[in-house]
């Protein structure tokens, strides 16, 4: 699995040097709606991170966002790929936004990769080898209390998530809306941030984030607690230091219940 990890640095520093090149500097196109975007940045980064892991690796199957899956899938493994977590922010030149590489194996997340070319930090872990930040191991924090939390959450599936966003907004530290879901789960094992929520994300977004996270002692489940499955599709899911877990689950519970009376 080292092989693995060093391929996956070596292949998101590489796109995240492109990736600043290109800021400000690239042709914008919509994905169906208007306000889902893709940079032929998004699309340069992709070939280049799939070159790279595909020499090292060419029978494992990858899901990659904007070449989606494929791959002869002659092994148990999955590569999990988003060039560009975070792509309006970066269409817009808002310098926050990352490279997320995920490796599983037998259907459990083995490595995982977040880069922010911007800031030039290195999120990553290995399954049993702890969570980094450059060369530094990482924890996540260790507040118990919701209203002590700050959370983090994303739009990807629609605005019907703003009722969750107001009432957190007003029981927490705050809820902060960044817009890369990789780095949303990463600051939660940073100890930056204490929970992070979102409906309609996919594997690509959150596959690197998600074992950080759990590397770092954090949990993540999907918004009702369960375990969450990595779908090829779109999944909900709810991520924090663990200590605030539960409180942070029920008061989702309650909030989603109140939106069905
Ligand atoms: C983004 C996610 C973010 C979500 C955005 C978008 P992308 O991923 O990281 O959390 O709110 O709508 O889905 O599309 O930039 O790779």
């Amino acid at each position: 699995m080292d092989n693995a990890r060093e391929a996956a640095i070596k292949a998101a520093r590489s796109a995240g040097q492109l990736i600043l090149q290109k800021m400000g500097n690239n042709k914008i196109d919509q994905k169906g709606s208007f306000n889902n975007l893709v940079t032929d940045a998004d699309k340069a980064a992709e070939v280049i991170i799939l070159d790279i892991l595909k020499k090292d690796f060419p029978g494992d199957e990858i899901l990659a966002e904007e070449s989606g899956a494929g791959g002869s899938k002659g092994t148990n493994r999955r590569w999990l790929i988003d060039p560009i977590d975070g792509t309006t922010n970066f269409a817009h030149s808002y310098p926050f936004f990352a490279v997320s590489i995920a490796l599983e194996e037998a259907g459990k997340l083995q490595m995982g990769v977040v880069f922010n070319p911007v800031s030039n930090e290195l999120f990553w872990a290995q399954t049993g080898k702890g969570a980094w930040l450059n060369d530094k191991q990482i924890k996540v924090s260790k507040i118990s209390r919701l209203q002590e939390s700050l959370l983090s959450t994303g739009f990807s599936g629609n605005g019907s998530n703003i009722e969750r966003f107001k009432h957190l907004t007003s029981i927490t530290h705050g809820v902060r809306r960044d817009g890369s879901a990789a780095l949303d789960l990463c600051f939660i094992a940073s100890g930056r941030t204490e929970g992070y929520w979102e409906l309609k994300i996919a594997a690509w977004d959150v596959g690197a984030g998600i074992l950080i996270i759990q590397e770092a002692g954090g949990q993540v489940t999907d918004m009702d607690g369960n375990k969450l499955v990595l779908t090829d599709g779109r999944f909900n899911i709810a991520a924090s230091n663990g200590q605030i877990h539960k409180e942070f689950i029920s008061t989702l519970a309650e909030l989603q219940a109140a939106k069905t009376k």
